[in-house]
């Protein structure tokens, strides 16, 4: 194991001073990574952030996790590095325009996946994350009509999955729907290994792939394979996850056009010295207007229940 670096060192003497605990995203940068107490995909810091006991939670992802982490566990302080991560999913459906569609289809349920905001958490029945999303979606009675949102993509490998017909919201997530289907086709070829991608791809890249999952499944998915060079494609900092779970293998990150790796501009806005900065300072906090923050526990704590 390597040792810490200085700032390193300061985050982590912060941290005990403050009595704070780190949740990091899968997407996050390495050096923050390897500070984190909890490293996972929105469902697993889900659980973390709910029944976290230190004073102060702070969330290295994107804003709808941290503010999903307050609505979790209003009683603590939830500190971001960047209080300007967003989501250009969270983008492509904001809650009025939602709530208009809605309104076409009154007897429909709403699932929301959790990169939405607070207020569409607040207009949706259930919350599902990538690695659960196919469970949320069987959960209800088969003839049941569901609204899928925001994330089209995500919406239509649920319905090959599932079987089911749903009423998908025209979101998608710019990262990964960046990749094409030539470009992983030719990787293969180049390095005669199996492609695992996310389900935010769209469906011509994932019909090119070996196997579609969330980023916290893909690492009992790379253990289990028996091929020992594997293509990831999704945000690149997942490589560094996956090198340190399963260390015996080879990881490629699948290039997004014109870069050498697909890169969230929203997650890499998490710096190891915006984290020092955000424990020394308490600020930025997140806060969730409490009205919205109601409505939209209930859907997150549905979502946590259904997963069991
Ligand atoms: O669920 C999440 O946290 C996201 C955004 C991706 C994944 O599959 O982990």
């Amino acid at each position: 194991k390597k040792p810490f670096s200085a700032l390193q060192e300061e985050v982590l003497r912060l941290k005990k001073e403050r009595n704070a605990v780190i949740l990091a995203h899968n997407y996050v940068a390495n050096e923050i990574q390897e500070v984190a107490d909890f490293i996972g995909d929105s469902l697993g810091l889900s659980y973390c952030a709910r029944d976290a006991k230190a004073d102060v939670i702070v969330f290295c992802g994107v804003d709808f996790m941290a503010e999903t982490a307050k609505i979790l566990n209003p009683s603590k302080t939830v500190l971001m590095p960047d209080a300007a991560s967003g989501c250009s999913l969270e983008e492509s459906c904001p809650a009025v325009e939602l709530a208009a569609f809605k309104a076409q289809y009154p007897n429909a349920k709403v699932v929301s996946y959790i990169n939405c905001s607070g207020a569409v958490k607040a207009l949706s029945d259930v919350i599902c994350t990538s690695g659960n999303a196919v469970k949320i979606v069987e959960h209800f009675p088969k003839d049941e009509q569901i609204i899928f949102a925001p994330d089209r993509y995500l919406g239509s490998w649920v319905e090959e999955m599932t079987g089911r017909k749903m009423i998908l919201w025209d979101g998608c997530c710019c990262a990964h729907a960046s990749y094409k289907a030539e470009d992983l086709k030719a990787l293969r070829e180049e390095f005669k290994a199996p492609i695992v991608c996310h389900p935010e791809c769209k469906k011509e890249v994932r019909d090119v792939c070996d196997y579609v999952c969330s980023t916290e499944k893909m690492i009992a998915w790379a253990r289990e394979n028996p091929s020992d060079t594997i293509i990831v494609a999704t945000v690149e900092q997942m490589i560094y996850r996956l090198r340190r779970e399963v260390p015996n293998k080879t990881f490629i990150a699948a290039p997004a056009p014109n870069s050498k790796s697909l890169r969230c501009r929203h997650m890499d806005k998490n710096t190891l010295e915006k984290l020092r900065d955000c424990l020394r300072d308490m600020s930025p906090q997140v806060s969730v207007d409490e009205v919205v923050a109601e409505k939209a526990k209930a859907a997150i704590e549905k979502m946590l229940s259904w997963s069991k």
